[in-house]
């Protein structure tokens, strides 16, 4: 009973969000890199060039690129069995379209994959998290065919590479996201149906293709899907709000379904038809989706939502998804979030049922504002939150049998909140000194979810409760 032995506990950041460097060594401007910060209730704007008198939190982000070691020494401390972080893309191939890789960005992360192994961590690598290379724009980005070759090109370099260091890949972070935030998600600006669509179809040939290449060039290799954890509840029993709850899941689950099953299901077909979309499929497509479906299953989970007839077919923001509809019975977070432990027993399993595909929880945590008191940061509200959701977790392993690989909770350290380019809304075990403005020394401080989460992974998550220091 409880968690499997080898049962991988961790932390999971992405490269843009903690990296900084943003032009050193080689490295080219990414999307990601044009995102100006914002705010709860302000916009990020994504500019052309990079306007001197903007901040663009991502260029210096929490300078990781030169503070790996410290920050890798502090997972180890807290006992990390995984890590999971994303490689930039404009590391390897500055403008995406080159064919030699820059040898300054693999020795990067050269550096930090064989730190994370000396210290026992299982690497996971996220091959694209919401960051291409702008060099790829003059092509129209993912709505180009093109992209697919420059995406392979990449991730086959790192798998020749890394090959015997990483087992663990993930193709695309959140890449039902392209519905959502299509520019974090693939580079697009534009919000038309079809381009978005044409661009997740371009992304679906691409991962299936890099899942091959992968298996050819090690068949250790385990490489999963990665769902941005959209799960509604129906608003009522009453049969519109089921099939609105319905049809919201659908325009989230076809990407899982594409990509474990190898094939679009029949709802997708039928609306693409309704929406008179033609999806780009070239001879052959058919069997690169069915030979290149995934190892596993690994989502993002924050909150759920409620749907109903009244959710209309637009989806707005990236997490926080505006559906019509609020459910009474959960708490919300600061930035209005809605916290709910026990939904993620109920996502591991609809996921289950659904692939039966071995599950990983690679994104959980709480975004809230820290304060620093006497040098210490006391935050029982964050361990609260993930002492929830672990304890959940283990329900779905224990009570349901559901497999799951493992659990790293999102932002270990303080990073650049994806959505608002905040670093108020902090998520770490380990605070950062640094504001919303770019201010401060980006001094490490442990918080008290970094003691408590340090005997959670000790106790292989058998002890969850917090004893006040
Ligand atoms: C996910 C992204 C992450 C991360 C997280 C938290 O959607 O994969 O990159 O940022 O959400 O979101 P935010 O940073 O907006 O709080």
């Amino acid at each position: 009973m409880g968690f499997p032995d080898n049962f991988l506990w961790g932390g999971a950041t992405a490269a843009n969000q903690i990296e900084g460097a943003y032009l050193e060594d080689g490295k080219g401007l990414s999307t990601a890199d044009m995102m100006t910060a914002g705010s709860p209730t302000l916009k990020r704007d994504i500019t052309a060039v990079i306007e001197p008198d903007r901040y663009y939190p991502t260029h210096e982000a929490i300078d990781h690129y030169h503070r790996f070691e410290e920050d890798i020494a502090l997972f180890a401390e807290m006992g990390f069995k995984c890590y999971r972080f994303s490689i930039a893309w404009s590391r390897i191939f500055p403008q995406g379209d080159e064919t030699e890789p820059n040898a300054k960005g693999l020795a990067f992360y050269d550096k930090l994959i064989d730190l994370c192994l000396e210290n026992g961590i299982e690497p996971l690598v996220t091959i694209s998290h919401f960051e291409n290379p702008i060099g790829l724009q003059k092509y129209g980005s993912w709505e180009n065919r093109k992209v697919v070759d420059f995406y392979l090109r990449y991730a086959e370099t790192l798998f020749e590479h890394f090959r015997g260091r990483v087992t663990y890949w993930l193709t695309f972070n959140e890449i039902n996201v392209m519905s959502t935030m299509p520019w974090n998600a693939g580079g697009i600006s534009s919000a038309d149906e079809a381009v978005k669509m044409t661009a997740a179809y371009h992304q679906f040939i691409a991962s299936a293709l890099a899942v091959k290449a992968g298996r050819a060039i090690d068949p250790k290799n385990k490489i999963g899907m990665m769902y941005a954890g959209h799960f509604s509840y129906p608003n009522s029993c009453h049969p519109d709000d089921i099939q609105g709850n319905e049809d919201f899941m659908h325009k989230m689950m076809f990407y899982p379904d594409v990509q474990c099953r190898g094939y679009y299901p029949n709802y997708k077909l039928k609306e693409l038809e309704r929406q008179n979309i033609t999806l780009p499929v070239l001879p052959g497509d058919a069997e690169i989706l069915k030979e290149g479906t995934v190892d596993f299953v690994s989502f993002s989970y924050y909150m759920t939502h409620v749907c109903g007839k009244n959710t209309t077919g637009i989806l707005r923001g990236l997490n926080g998804l505006e559906t019509g509809y609020k459910n009474p019975h959960i708490e919300r977070s600061a930035w209005g979030w809605g916290i709910d432990p026990k939904g993620l027993r109920y996502a591991l399993n609809y996921l289950y049922d659904r692939y039966q595909l071995p599950l990983m929880i690679v994104e959980n945590g709480l975004g809230a504002a820290d304060t620093i008191v006497d040098g210490k940061i006391h935050d029982d509200y964050r361990i609260d939150y993930i002492r929830q959701h672990i304890s959940e977790m283990k329900k779905a392993i224990d009570l349901d049998g559901v497999p799951v690989l493992g659990y790293t909770s999102w932002g270990p350290i303080d990073l650049i909140s994806a959505s608002t380019g905040e670093m108020s809304k902090r998520y770490g075990f380990i605070y950062v000194d640094l504001d919303d403005e770019g201010n401060g020394t980006k001094q490490r401080i442990k918080k008290d979810s970094f003691v408590w989460y340090k005997q959670v992974i000790a106790t292989n998550g058998e002890d969850l409760d917090w004893k006040e220091a």
